[in-house]
This record gives C-alpha cells, sequence and structure tokens, in this order.
C-alpha cells in the first residue's frame, strides 16, 4: 500500500513526541485512525466525548509538556473540541487537533456536517491550516506541530478524508524543536529594575505560573528583600510549599496576608502572572513592576512603574547580584503574622468538621490533603472545588495541582486527571468535582475509565446545587435562582458502571472513606460526599461591592421569604464574615 497523506500526518506527530491521540472516530477521520493504526506508535484513547478528550489533552500536555493530539470528525465532532481547546489556549498546553473535514469536493457547499475550520477555530487555536492538497502536508503539518510545542497553545489540522488516503507526496520530514530560548530584558531596563528594587523601603512579590521554573530566584529574592511572596492561584504550587516569605494568595480566593503585602509595599514585583482581578491589585500608592514572557501581558491588568518582557528565571538571574541586601524584615513580619491569624480562621471548620453534618468541604479537602501522597496531582473542578483546592490542598515539591484556571470551565477535573494518569501510571491522580461538573461530562467517561482501569480519585462534592454560582448570585446582590438540582446516590452509580463506589454522609466516615478509595489501584474509584451546601467561602478581603452585594442579597431573600436558607448559611460561616 502507498503511504498516504495521513501515514505522513503520524510520522510527523510520533516524531515530535506524540504519544497519545485522544477522541471519537467518524467519517471523515476514519483513513486517518486507519493510519494512526497501522503506525502503531500512537495509543489512540476512545473517550465517550470529544471534550472530555481535548481536556485530558490539555493535563496530559500541560503535566509532561511534550504535545498531545486530539481527534474530532466533520462537524459535530469538532464543534466539541472546541471548549477543551479554549482552555488549552489559555492554559498553554501543546495539544494538537486533527479535525475531520467534508470531503474537498464539498468545501464550501453547506453539504452535511461542512463547516469552516478557519472561522470556527479562530478564537482557540494559534494555527489553523485546511489541508486541500496532498502537497500541502509537509508544510503545514510541521507548521501545526512546531506552532503547538514552541508558542504553547493548541493548533488545528482540518483534514478531508479524500485528502487523507490520498497517496503522499514527497517523503515526510524530520520535526526539529528548538530548546525554549532565554528571553531577558535589556540592560537598560535591568538596572532601572536594580535601582527601583534597591532604592524601595519595602518590597513585595506576586508570583504566577511564570515563576514554574523560577522557585528558587524568587525565594532568593525575598530573601535578599525581606520581601513577602504572594500568588495567584497558578503561582499557589511553585510558590507556596517550603517557603518561609510565602504570605498566601489573593483575589477571590485569597487567604493570608497576601493582599495586605501586595497593597501596602512601596514596590510590588509581578512576576510572571497575568492575575485578571485588577480590584485587588493596588493603585497609584504602590510603585510596580511587571516581568512577563508575554509582552500582551504587560501593563494590561494594571498601570506600572516598569514592564519588562523576558523569563522570571533569567531576569531574576540577571540582577540578584546587584540586588543590595535590606536588613529591616518588620514588614515581611506583619504580613506573615497575618497569615499565621488567617490560617486559624481558615482551619476552623477544619478542626470542627468531625463533629458537623453535613459535611463541610473544608474539613474534607484538609484530610484529603495529609491522607494524599507526597507526589500526587490534585484537579479540581471550576467551581467550589477550586475554593477548596485553594486554601485546603497543601503544595509539595513533586505535587501538581491543575484546573482550568483562566479559561474557568466547569467539569475539567476528572478528564484532566484521566490524562494525567495515562502520562503517570502509577501515581495518584484526585480529581475534586462538582457535582453539576461530573454530572456534565465526567460521569459517561467513568466507563472510558473504568475499560482503562484508570485508578483516578473522584472524590464529588454532592451539594445538589451549582454552589459557586449561587454564592456569586448572592455576592452581586441576586436571590439564587437556577442553581438547585437532584442527585442520585453516585456510588450507586458508579459501581453499575464498573467502578469502585464509596458514598460518605457522616462526617467520622470521611477519613476511611478517603483512605479507602486512595488505597484502590484497580481502576476509578467514585467517593460521593454529601457536602454541605451552605458553606459560603468569603474571599479574606472582600471588596466593597462584594459586601455591597451580599448585603442587598440577604435583604432580598429576608423580604421573598427566604428566611431559612439564609439563617443556615449565616449560622455556619458566620465565624468567617
Ligand atoms: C461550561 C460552563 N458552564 C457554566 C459555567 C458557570 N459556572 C461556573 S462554576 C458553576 C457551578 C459549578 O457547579 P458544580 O460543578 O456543582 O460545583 P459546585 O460549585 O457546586 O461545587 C457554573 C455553572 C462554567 N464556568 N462553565
Ligand atoms: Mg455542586
Amino acid at each position: 500500500m502507498a503511504r498516504t497523506v495521513a501515514d505522513v500526518l503520524w510520522e510527523m506527530l510520533v516524531d515530535a513526541g506524540v504519544k497519545r491521540c485522544y477522541g471519537i472516530v467518524g467519517d471523515a477521520l476514519n483513513p486517518v485512525i486507519d493510519a494512526l493504526r497501522r503506525n502503531g506508535g500512537v495509543d489512540f484513547v476512545h473517550v465517550r466525548n470529544e471534550e472530555y478528550g481535548v481536556f485530558a489533552a490539555v493535563a496530559d500536555a500541560y503535566l509532561t509538556g511534550a504535545p498531545v493530539a486530539v481527534c474530532g470528525t466533520a462537524g459535530p465532532g469538532v464543534v466539541h473540541l472546541f471548549n477543551g481547546l479554549m482552555d488549552a489556549r489559555k492554559e498553554r498546553a501543546s495539544v494538537i487537533a486533527i479535525a475531520g473535514d467534508v470531503e474537498t469536493r464539498l468545501i464550501d457547499t453547506s453539504s452535511l456536517e461542512e463547516m469552516n475550520p478557519y472561522k470556527f477555530f479562530d478564537a482557540a487555536s494559534l494555527y489553523t491550516a485546511r489541508l486541500v492538497n496532498p502537497a500541502q502536508a509537509q508544510a503545514v503539518i510541521g507548521t501545526a506541530i512546531r506552532t503547538s510545542i514552541i508558542e504553547r497553545g493548541p493548533t488545528v489540522l482540518s483534514i478531508p478524508g479524500d485528502v487523507a488516503e490520498a497517496e503522499a507526496v514527497g517523503e515526510p520530514v524530520a520535526i526539529s524543536i528548538p530548546a525554549a530560548p532565554v528571553l531577558r530584558p535589556s540592560d537598560t531596563d535591568l538596572n532601572l529594575l536594580t535601582d527601583m528594587i534597591n532604592s524601595a523601603g519595602t518590597v513585595a512579590i506576586f508570583g504566577g505560573d511564570g515563576c514554574r521554573e523560577a522557585r528558587e530566584e524568587v525565594l532568593d529574592l525575598a530573601a535578599r528583600l525581606k520581601a513577602p511572596v504572594g500568588y495567584a492561584l497558578r503561582g499557589k504550587q511553585w510558590l507556596e510549599h517550603d517557603n518561609p516569605y510565602a504570605v498566601g494568595l489573593t483575589g477571590l480566593l485569597g487567604y493570608g496576608g497576601a493582599y495586605g503585602a501586595i497593597n501596602h509595599a512601596d514596590l510590588l514585583l509581578m512576576l510572571g502572572t497575568d492575575f485578571p482581578f485588577s480590584e485587588f491589585l493596588p493603585g497609584a500608592q504602590v510603585r510596580k513592576v511587571q516581568i512577563d514572557q508575554n509582552p500582551k501581558h504587560i501593563g494590561r491588568r494594571t498601570s506600572l512603574d516598569l514592564g519588562l518582557v523576558g523569563d522570571v528565571k533569567a531576569t531574576l538571574r540577571a540582577v540578584l547580584g546587584n540586588i543590595q541586601e535590606k536588613t529591616d524584615d518588620r514588614f515581611l513580619r506583619k504580613y506573615l503574622a497575618e497569615t499565621d491569624s488567617f490560617a486559624e480562621l481558615k482551619q476552623h471548620y477544619v478542626n470542627h468538621g468531625p463533629g458537623i453534618k453535613p459535611i463541610r468541604p473544608e474539613y474534607l479537602a484538609a484530610t484529603l490533603s495529609d491522607l494524599a501522597s507526597d507526589d500526587a496531582m490534585f484537579f479540581a473542578d471550576t467551581g467550589t472545588a477550586v475554593m477548596w483546592l485553594a486554601r485546603h490542598i497543601k503544595g509539595g515539591k513533586n505535587r501538581r495541582l491543575f484546573g482550568s484556571f483562566s479559561w474557568a470551565s466547569m467539569a475539567n477535573a476528572a478528564p484532566n486527571a484521566f490524562g494525567a494518569q495515562l502520562a503517570y501510571p502509577g501515581r495518584q491522580m484526585i480529581a475534586i468535582c462538582g457535582d453539576g461538573g461530573f454530572t456534565m461530562l465526567g460521569m459517561g467517561d467513568l466507563l472510558t475509565q473504568v475499560e482503562r482501569k484508570t485508578p483516578v480519585v473522584h472524590i464529588l462534592l454532592n451539594n445538589e446545587s451549582l454552589d459557586f454560582v449561587s454564592i456569586e448570585q448572592q455576592e452581586a446582590g441576586f436571590i439564587p435562582y437556577g442553581v438547585g438540582f437532584k442527585n442520585p446516590n453516585f456510588a450507586v452509580v458508579a459501581e453499575a458502571m464498573g467502578a469502585k463506589g464509596i458514598r460518605i454522609e457522616e462526617p467520622d466516615a470521611v477519613s476511611d472513606g478517603l483512605s479507602e478509595a486512595l488505597a484502590h489501584k484497580a481502576g476509578p474509584v467514585v467517593v460521593d460526599v454529601v457536602v454541605d451546601p451552605y458553606a459560603l467561602a468569603m474571599p479574606s478581603h472582600v471588596p466593597f461591592h462584594t459586601v455591597k452585594g451580599y448585603t442587598l442579597s440577604v435583604a432580598k431573600q429576608v423580604l421573598s421569604g427566604k428566611m431559612d436558607s439564609l439563617i443556615k448559611t449565616a449560622e455556619r460561616n458566620i465565624r468567617l464574615l
């Protein structure tokens, strides 16, 4: 059999390091999948929903740093890829999508399942190509692969079935991937940075995902400057653990002294963060420097005194030798003390957890964090799970915390954990799922996990509510609406699907139930935990409009006769408000 365009595709993808392709087959893709079968170098992960496959691929690619393929067939299959590709773009994961396309003779005729991939993928994809002629293959496949890896994001190859099965023109070409270049600001800007730091009285550091490779340098800088180190959610896993300067997280999920430190320093250094909540960042009273690889991030969340384009690691390395050590550590001690006192407040429901029913999610999350292994990877659904992850799951040198932190799609955790499990077999993978999220996407593909025997531990926050939105609605002054639903017993559902199911209703069963789940290695386990839906989590520093909105919502609920649920919420959270 002659080599086809689809053969070239897989040869080049394998050459670039692709080991898995998540997706669902279909007419336009049949020759592509047949070539995958013949190639033998790629594990085809047949999922039940393409979207689940893409969220799995996002975690797989983000955590391993290697490119991952996904596929969906023409029209509706392709459309199911979209949400996950947006997530890949925001989380910066190298995901290469193979989109089935109608036969070339049908392009632009509105025929069955036909659509324009350029228009459709415009927002998500860093590079979209339509293969309409076999002679394009090497150039466009190579560009899609290189763009995805070098720019760290999703690209799309739209492939009509007739082109996929056409005879290849020329040989596959080797993919040469340059190592990530080192990006450093100009000497002039580095001198400005050094002067600003040396002349500042007190300095605070605020870091994001851009500190992934720069933990050592950031801690070195903090030590020299006696600077408290706060972080955005995506910076937590790099900067929190084993860090004597850590002062917690700011923003709606915030805790600790981060907010105060950031807002009261003479100089704030924002390192590798595109933290989107400008209202938590200081105004003109604090001088601000931002360092980021991506020029688009510079100055877009707050005004700056100095913006530098560069890797955090390379930039700090270039200036560290010229930074004068500061001796006064009162500013640091003040915000470390604030962090400690918030930690006590944060522990309230953890310490009282064993005696409170329904189960407090704080207690659940803290117990989970204690029981999980040192190299566990945690994934949180968008929803209250992210709050509990942020506040109660402890990071560590070898732990990873991941979610749809920037795109904020629901239902990411189960597929994220599945993808990570395939990438790192034998490692503990924990998905903290909302009941809304799990029933949106996770449940169908539990079957995939059963077939693959992936030992992912799903912790379900069974609160019969889209709780996060309920909180949002109240914070904005609305009466909660459209947020409630009824659940089955998910442990029974899981068992019926061939997974292990554990139901936890009693607080004193939390520890044993979680231990049993974590010890189960034969396949997926679903721990259905009936948690308190009234566990409202307020940020440590609530912006004025939130307080106003919350008060307004309380007033409206009283007026509309919702006193019952209101009293429950207040009773259970009064110590935090
Ligand atoms: C696909 C999608 N739809 C809607 C939203 C808006 N949203 C954010 S969190 C959330 C509620 C999630 O509910 P659940 O999964 O039950 O978690 P909980 O907050 O109750 O723990 C919703 C509807 C979203 N982010 N993504
Ligand atoms: Mg819920």
